[in-house]
């Protein structure tokens, strides 16, 4: 049978498949050929003898969370409480564009904002809908479960910006430990449970504590570059510009008319620094 793997506890797997959810053990020969069964797997297993023969291709895959086969990624992002982090938000598109998986923009605590800073985070949220990203508020919750349907997401975002409220919001089935920020934060690293691919309205997702601290460091200045989506709007006359130190670069006269986002530009900066070349 096949059947996608939604849960590791040590070294059994729970796959589950439409007729059901299995406990499988797996076979030393993953181990031998250095491959890892995780999370989102697709697999051939023996139903009988309860083990996994065989890990069917992967989309993609992650390493921090461990997961496969993601669709894309519902970034939750707090306009305050924690404060707006426009480096965190660019951080995590990069990294999801980079594994080829689909961002979504969720921004939370829009309660929290007087008119001024709302007008401000309008602004901000316009410009990542012009160059091609969904933007939802974490109070869209129709939207959000429409977005959900028949694709397997995984919800990032820094602790304390209201991951595991929304998937309550979502499906309240699923009574996820949510915390005072202070207290989440002061937890720290053993609020992070075992991954788990939990159904949703149609859909699966992943709640991945730790994943906001991803870093660059497998990512090339070109390929870091290249999660810009925006940048290729704009061919500069050398190919491979990197729109740093070139004098003649669309991407730099853009940031200067305000066309670009400035932050995004900086962000962009700061995430190519010390990184290796090509
Ligand atoms: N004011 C406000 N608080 C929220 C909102 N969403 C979540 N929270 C609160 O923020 C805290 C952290 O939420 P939690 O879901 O645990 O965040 P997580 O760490 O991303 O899973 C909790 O106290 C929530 O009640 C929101 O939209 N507005
Ligand atoms: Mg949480
Ligand atoms: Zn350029």
């Amino acid at each position: 049978m096949e059947g996608q793997i939604v849960k590791i506890i040590s070294n059994l797997y729970t796959v589950a498949n439409e007729k059901g959810r299995y406990d499988c053990h797996s076979r030393g020969k993953f181990r031998k050929d250095n491959i890892t069964p995780l999370v989102g797997d697709y697999v051939k297993f023996d139903e009988k003898e309860q083990y996994i023969l065989e890990i069917l291709p992967r989309k993609n895959s992650l390493k921090r969370p461990m997961v496969s086969n993601i669709d894309q990624g519902l970034i939750v992002t707090s306009v305050k409480h924690p404060d707006y982090s426009s480096n965190l938000l660019d951080k995590l598109i990069t990294t999801l564009e980079f594994h080829r998986i689909e961002p979504i923009l969720c921004f939370s605590k829009w309660d929290l904002l007087n008119k001024e800073e709302e007008k401000e985070m309008e602004k901000i949220i316009k410009y990542y809908e012009s160059i091609g990203y969904v933007v939802v508020k974490n109070t869209e919750i129709e939207k959000i479960k429409k977005l959900l349907k028949g694709k397997t997401t995984v919800f990032t975002g820094q602790t304390g910006a209201g991951k595991s409220s929304l998937m309550n919001r979502l499906d309240a089935n699923l009574k996820l430990e949510t915390g005072e920020i202070s207290e989440a934060l002061g937890r720290g690293k053993h609020t992070t449970r075992h991954v788990e691919l939990m159904e949703i309205y149609g859909g699966k997702v992943l709640d991945t504590p730790g994943f906001s601290s991803l870093d660059f460091q497998e990512m090339t200045k070109e390929e870091i570059r290249d999660t810009f989506v925006e940048f290729f709007r704009y061919p500069c006359p050398f190919k491979d510009c990197m729109h740093q130190n070139e004098t003649e670069c669309e991407v730099k006269k853009k940031v200067e008319d305000g066309t670009i986002l400035l932050s995004r530009y900086e962000n962009y900066l700061k995430f190519i620094r010390n990184q290796g070349e090509k």
